[in-house]
């Protein structure tokens, strides 16, 4: 079956838009994605239909929210190929999953002087958790090294492992590189040694096959609104013996079996995590975008973002002299593309692009010490979705081409 993008394009009502009067080229889907109707009309069918709480009340629509927000979580399960559907525990997003792992597990697990190791090219969101961990148990952070092709330093991995790291949390996928990580690899090594091995998907999910089983890993975070879900709701996948033995995160209602003034006892997984109501539209959203994600086909997505990344790349570097793309080559990434052009800042990239009905991101995109360690402050970033044109790709290039006649011409 070919892959039809235009009709993909007409499940997204916000793509049908425009912006300062032109089309909008929709190229920020690292920071979020766009819904398609399938999933709007779930959040509409919820709140409309069977609002209520869930797991409490003993009438119909609760009875409904419950089944519905329970099934999203069935769905999620076979989405990443979990062991067991209690291993799949509901947040906000994958910020506060990796929080989670950094608290729950982090805080009885670790003592000063443990070693915690990420890479030079983690997420805030990967970072300051364990930062904050260390301010209070006083763990030590290394860094696996990022080479200049976007690649992490698996002999430097190595040695942090013989060093005796207990702990090791690695990006699937760069929000600012596109690269793709080796985790099955990461992982055997991690397993060899005996260490945990926390997986940031926050982009990786949205876009690559992911079968936990198969990666290898201990823990899994990410995001609903980065794969074609709402806001608000985001999963911490754990291999079930770890997550039993955790602490909970957050106290409150429904995280809890018996309760006394001066004591608690607390509930079966997955709901030992889920204190107080949960983000239930969102659950049942984010689980008509697996279904959506799931009919188009993830290796179909991944092909198709792919392509529009080669396409960019080899257009990128053919247009422009000044240009500097980051990362590794297109066959190691996913649909992401960082750079910058000689003399123009990124923000005034995306103001000129902005004006072209393109949209992109320019900034640090939360990995400042990726961008400081380079000695930039910023860069521009275009990332691609199921829902991308090569003609989006066109206008693109013919913004970029506007913007260095003006700020070049301005510069010389
Ligand atoms: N990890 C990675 C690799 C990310 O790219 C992001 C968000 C997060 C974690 C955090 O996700 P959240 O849903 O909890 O916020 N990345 C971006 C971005 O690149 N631009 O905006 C958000």
């Amino acid at each position: 079956m070919t892959y039809d993008v235009h009709s993909i394009r007409k499940d997204f009502p916000l793509l049908q838009q425009t912006m300062r009067g032109k089309p909008l080229a929709y190229l920020d889907n690292a920071a979020t994605s766009q819904k398609p109707l399938s999933v709007l009309r779930t959040l509409d069918e919820y709140y409309a239909g069977y609002n209520a709480n869930v797991h409490r009340g003993i009438y119909e629509i609760s009875e409904k929210a419950t089944a519905r927000y329970e099934e999203a979580r069935d769905k999620v399960a076979r989405f990443i190929n979990a062991f067991d559907r209690r291993e799949v525990i509901f947040t906000r997003n994958a910020t506060e999953a990796l929080n989670l792992i950094a608290y729950a597990w982090g805080l009885s697990n670790l003592k000063a002087g443990d070693l915690v190791v990420l890479s030079e090219m983690e997420h805030h969101s990967n970072l300051v958790p364990w930062q904050l961990l260390s301010r209070r148990n006083g763990v030590r952070l290394e860094f696996i090294p990022v080479f200049a092709n976007g690649m992490l330093d698996l002999e430097d991995l190595d040695k942090w492992l013989k060093a005796g790291a207990k702990l090791v949390s690695v990006t699937m996928m760069s929000n600012v590189l596109g690269t793709i990580t080796p985790i099955p690899e990461i992982a055997r090594r991690c397993q060899a040694n005996g260490t945990l091995l926390v997986v940031d998907g926050a982009q990786g999910v949205a876009h690559l096959d992911t079968d936990v089983q198969r990666l290898g890993c201990d823990f899994l975070a990410f995001s609903g609104h980065k794969m074609c879900g709402p806001t608000g709701i985001g999963v911490l996948w754990g291999r079930r013996e770890l997550l039993e033995k955790m602490d909970p995160f957050l106290g409150g209602g429904e995280m809890i079996s018996k309760v006394e003034y001066r004591t608690a006892t607390w509930n079966d997984l997955p709901w030992k995590f889920e204190a107080g109501t949960p983000s239930i539209a969102q659950a049942i959203g984010l689980g008509a975008a697996v279904d959506y994600l799931q009919r188009v086909g993830r290796e179909a997505i991944h092909a198709h973002e792919s392509e529009l990344v080669h396409y960019a790349w080899q257009r990128l570097n053919e247009e422009f002299k000044d240009i500097r793309v980051y990362g590794p080559p297109p066959w190691e990434r996913g649909g992401i593309i960082a750079f910058t052009l000689d003399r123009i800042h990124p923000h005034d990239i995306a103001t000129v692009l902005d004006q072209e009905g393109v949209a992109i991101r320019a900034g640090h995109h939360c990995v400042m010490p990726w961008h400081n360690k380079l000695g930039i402050s910023a860069t521009a970033r275009a990332s691609f979705y199921l829902y991308n044109t090569r003609e989006e790709i066109d206008r693109l290039v013919a913004g970029l081409k506007k913007c260095v006649k003006f700020f070049g011409a301005e510069a010389a």
